[in-house]
């Protein structure tokens, strides 16, 4: 008799934490005991990736301590290994040579000491020089998810793949919240960077009320650590920062800093936080006065709601990495399910890994720029072009002779006059609502033009990547979109008109590229050479596999042209 009982409490508890996330209570995630640790018996092919990194089977959510190592990079990620929703939370732990192909391992930490004992929640890696990779990361103490800080050391650095972890009894837990601070929450360490004056230093997301925070510490000897007087950087009404990631960007060329690079003039910084509010992040780019321990953003950077995105989609939790194999910076980030939490059980997973992107500053130096490691084009097989294909308003031509539903696609678009874009309501300050006003089905001006991917043969379903370009007063707005209102048939499915601006000069070029990592449940895009990106999550129903097509398309007045198009059918990754 308890059982329905237990499952209306759960079904309440649910709801209350969606309605109040909004006022600040704790939304950190649902939770559902009664599926998670049911354990699939079979796993579901059907809408899995191709080249995604994911587990064989489970829920996965927040990447953790990425690092490369002796050859070897390593992702570890929150991984629960008994069932497919959040719960019974692991750090699982997978090893590659090119960031594409995985082996898996056992996980690397699991709850086993009282300071960690009701769970080993995100956290960071940071490789000393000389002495190897510390790992550290959250720990929860009790059911009222009291979390403290904790450091994890490889058991045997000679072992090429560090397959077991240890967390020393001296000194852990490292840091724990002062009674100033509210312990529950208090988490996500970043990886630690060194400064001249013979501290190490990283942060801790956190929140006051309402105001988002990240806490900055700093030690000697990486064990005894000191809170600093402030918070590097906070911000009002923004609520709880997870996963803070901050980094040094290079002011010249594409290059990727060491962490531990500051002061010189031609770099600026670059802090990211999740906001446990909205379920999306936002970043700023500025100034680190580090004799000051203050992180101060531009004043062309938002810093709040409204501010910068690495990904206008499905994307959390995301942390960077700096690879001195290439002299680059990684990031990599969790893009959740859209479709319910019974499925996710059906399915025997949930959850992916964005492909791991490199990140630089755009020129300017008012935004970043990404793009999916170079290492991804090894799984490129079958090519084909299209050159100079004219697009009038109505019109979609397939791009045949590749596997549609696991494939890259790379396209530059030309027009010869903006004359016809439609004008630009000031009030229109939320991309994804405007998307959602102006999708491909309302005929525009210049633009809707773009991809319809994982497309049936007859447009049943579709997942439409496109722009429109309208005109302000003084300038063009350019919108992209991924949206996946028509991705499928199957009605309950979270299906959000995805969108963001791009911030690219049209009046010099009238041309805009687009590229799309299309992968059976994933569409991952990269528009104006990565500088507004956007990853969906759709699960069409008839466009799967042999079935799904790609089309270009334009739904504008004004004629558009397909310059140039490659793509290619695209292998599946080595994932053991
Ligand atoms: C601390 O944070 C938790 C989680 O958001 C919240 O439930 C609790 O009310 C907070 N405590 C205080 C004293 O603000
Ligand atoms: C450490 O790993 C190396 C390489 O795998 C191995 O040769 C060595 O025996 C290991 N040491 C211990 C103490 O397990
Ligand atoms: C922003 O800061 C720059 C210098 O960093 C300054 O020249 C400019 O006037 C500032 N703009 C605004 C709107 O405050
Ligand atoms: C283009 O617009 C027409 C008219 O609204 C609509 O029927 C069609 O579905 C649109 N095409 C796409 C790809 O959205
Ligand atoms: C991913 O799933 C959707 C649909 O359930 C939610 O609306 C998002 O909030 C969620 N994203 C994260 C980061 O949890």
């Amino acid at each position: 008799m308890a059982l329905p009982i237990c499952l209306t409490v759960i079904a309440i508890f649910t709801l209350c934490c969606v309605i109040n996330c909004n006022n600040g209570v704790e939304a950190f995630h649902d939770i559902y005991p009664d599926l998670q640790s049911i354990s699939a018996r079979s796993v579901s092919k059907l809408q899995r990736t191709g080249y995604h990194f994911q587990p064989r089977k489970n829920w996965i959510n927040d990447p953790n301590g990425p690092m490369y190592y002796n050859g070897i990079y390593h992702l570890f990620y929150q991984y629960n290994p008994k069932g497919a929703v959040w719960g019974n939370i692991v750090w699982g732990h997978a090893v590659s040579k090119d960031l594409i192909n995985w082996k898996e391992l056992e996980p690397a930490l699991y709850p086993s000491k009282p300071f960690d004992k009701y769970g080993v929640w995100s956290g960071s890696a940071t490789v000393l020089p000389g002495k190897g990779p510390v790992i550290l990361y959250t720990g929860v103490i009790d059911k009222q998810s009291n979390e403290v800080q904790l450091y994890a050391i490889p058991e045997n650095k000679s072992d090429p793949f560090l397959r077991k972890w240890v967390k020393p009894k001296a000194f852990n837990p490292i840091v724990v919240a002062d009674h100033s601070m509210n312990a529950s929450v208090f988490r996500d360490p970043t990886t630690a960077w060194w400064s001249k004056d013979g501290h190490w230093r990283m942060l801790i997301g956190g929140r006051r009320k309402d105001r988002g925070m990240a806490y900055l510490y700093r030690s000697k000897d990486f064990v005894k650590w000191i809170q600093a007087k402030h918070p590097i950087h906070s911000a009002a009404s923004t609520g709880m920062w997870e996963c803070p990631d901050f980094y040094p960007v290079s002011l010249k060329g594409k290059n990727g800093l060491d962490i531990s690079v500051v002061g010189s003039s031609s770099i600026k910084h670059v802090l990211k936080n999740s906001l446990d509010l909205t379920r999306y992040e936002y970043y700023t780019i500025g100034t680190y006065f580090k004799n000051k321990d203050k992180y101060i953003p531009d004043n062309t950077s938002e810093d709040g709601w409204g501010g910068l995105r690495y990904d206008y989609g499905n994307f959390y939790a995301s942390k960077s990495f700096f690879d001195p194999s290439k002299n680059r910076r990684i990031l990599w980030a969790w893009a959740n399910e859209s479709d319910s939490k019974e499925d996710d059980v059906k399915k025997g997973w949930a959850g992916i890994q964005s492909i791991p992107r490199t990140v630089w500053l755009d020129y300017g130096g008012k935004q970043l720029v990404q793009w999916p490691v170079e290492e991804l084009n090894s799984l490129r097989k079958k090519e084909v072009k299209i050159s100079h294909q004219k697009l009038k308003k109505g019109q979609h031509v397939e791009v045949k002779g590749i596997t549609a539903a696991q494939a890259d696609v790379e396209v530059t678009f030309s027009f010869s006059s903006l004359d016809r874009a439609e004008p630009f309501d000031s009030r229109w300050v939320n991309a994804q609502d405007l998307c959602s006003q102006k999708g491909s089905k309302v005929q525009g001006g210049v633009g809707p033009f773009g991809l319809l991917t994982l497309a049936s043969e007859k447009l049943e379903e579709f997942t439409p990547v496109f722009f429109r370009i309208f005109k302000a007063p003084n300038k063009h707005v350019i919108l992209m979109c991924s949206d996946a209102r028509s991705s499928s048939l199957k009605r309950e499915l979270y299906k959000p008109s995805f969108a963001g601006f791009v911030n690219v000069d049209l009046a010099k070029n009238k041309k805009l590229s687009l590229k799309s990592l299309i992968d059976h449940s994933v569409v991952e895009s990269f528009g104006a050479g990565g500088r507004t990106n956007i990853l969906s999550r759709v699960y069409p129903t008839l466009a799967i596999k042999k079935k799904a097509h790609l089309f270009v398309f334009n739904n504008g007045t004004e004629h558009i042209t397909v310059e140039y198009l490659k793509a290619w059918s695209m292998k599946s990754a080595r994932r053991n």
